[in-house]
């Protein structure tokens, strides 16, 4: 490493400022230590429920130019899995974060609870954006029960604590969300999970590219990089610079990890690349990430992190 590409988050020292987005490649110990031995800078778990879910039907998961619609219907291997992988994890030396996914405010709280106790968990991030759990509305869409739910998890997880947060479109709905997380003394929001409920369509065999949901689910990939550019940027204008941000969408290069930290984001994850690349991605990204910075003589993240500019009128 040429550069210093290390994040001070919340005294969690991250290498580098890049890892998995919750999702892709990390439900399982293999998949989670093949993360601890690659370059990303933590290692961050599947969103887990109270029990073991096998998801939603196949297909589920499928790429498509630029992208990838997905319906997974959060398959996982329940909370206490993943509190016995966390311990063998250790070893790689990096912040491990679990994502939390209950389907109800009391399973969040059972499984926070318990987490709150494990000696070798750095942080949580609290799911409050899934779009594809059948007859589950996306939390963060409802600003009072994701007060709510926020309240509750800040009481049950003494530790580090974040929010996993939906793409938001308007400006009203930022100051909402904005005020609730100024209130809520956590430590940091991700942003943004895949804007849900997209189709995507085969015109060969004229169906849907997915089965869950009549084709219904989440959208990643370059198309949505925009709008996670935009969350990051709006939420750094507003919230207060005790809350970090992790921004999440359409990172597929050093140079959209640039874009992001230029508009404030302290860390980003990566999905669909991810997906797509494996975990080799993290060493290309740090590569490019940092022949850019020496090609702009920037030394450290600092040097341009919430630089943007508003181009000039003409
Ligand atoms: O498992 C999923 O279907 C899923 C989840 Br929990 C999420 O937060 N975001 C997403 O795109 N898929």
């Amino acid at each position: 490493m040429i550069n210093d590409l290390s994040v001070d988050f919340s005294g969690l020292e991250l290498k580098t400022p890049f890892f998995n987005a919750s999702g892709p490649l990390c439900t399982t110990l293999e998949e989670l230590q093949a993360l601890g031995q690659s370059n990303a800078g933590a290692i961050l778990s599947k969103s887990c429920t109270l029990e073991l879910r096998d998801g939603n039907q196949s297909p589920r998961y499928v790429d498509f130019e630029g992208g990838s619609i997905n319906s997974m219907g959060l398959p996982n291997l329940g909370y206490k899995a993943y509190e016995s992988f966390f311990s063998q994890l250790v070893r790689f030396e990096k912040p491990i974060f679990c994502s939390v996914s209950g389907l109800s405010i009391s399973d969040n709280e059972i499984i926070l609870k318990s987490l709150a106790n494990h000696p070798h968990l750095n942080a949580v991030e609290l799911n409050l954006s899934c779009p594809n759990v059948i007859g589950k509305p996306q939390i963060a869409y409802d600003p009072e029960t994701a007060q709510k739910m926020i309240a509750m998890a800040r009481r049950a997880f003494p530790g580090i604590l974040g929010v996993k947060l939906p793409p938001y479109f308007d400006f009203s709905h930022f100051e909402t969300m904005a005020k609730i997380l100024s209130q809520s003394d956590i430590q940091f929001i991700t942003c943004i999970n895949s804007p849900g409920n997209g189709l995507v369509v085969d015109p060969v065999s004229e169906t849907t590219l997915i089965h869950p949901k009549g084709g219904f689910g989440g959208i990643g990939g370059k198309g949505v990089k925009p709008f996670g550019l935009s969350n990051v940027r709006k939420f750094r204008e507003l919230l207060p610079k005790s809350i970090q941000i992790i921004g999440v969408g359409g990172i597929f290069t050093g140079m959209d990890v640039f874009e992001y930290i230029l508009c404030g984001a302290d860390a980003v994850q990566i999905g669909t690349a991810f997906m797509q690349e494996g975990p080799e991605i993290y060493k290309r990204i740090e590569t490019e990430l940092n022949d850019l910075m020496i090609h702009k003589s920037y030394s450290k993240l600092e040097d341009f992190r919430n630089q943007l500019k508003i181009v000039e009128a003409k």
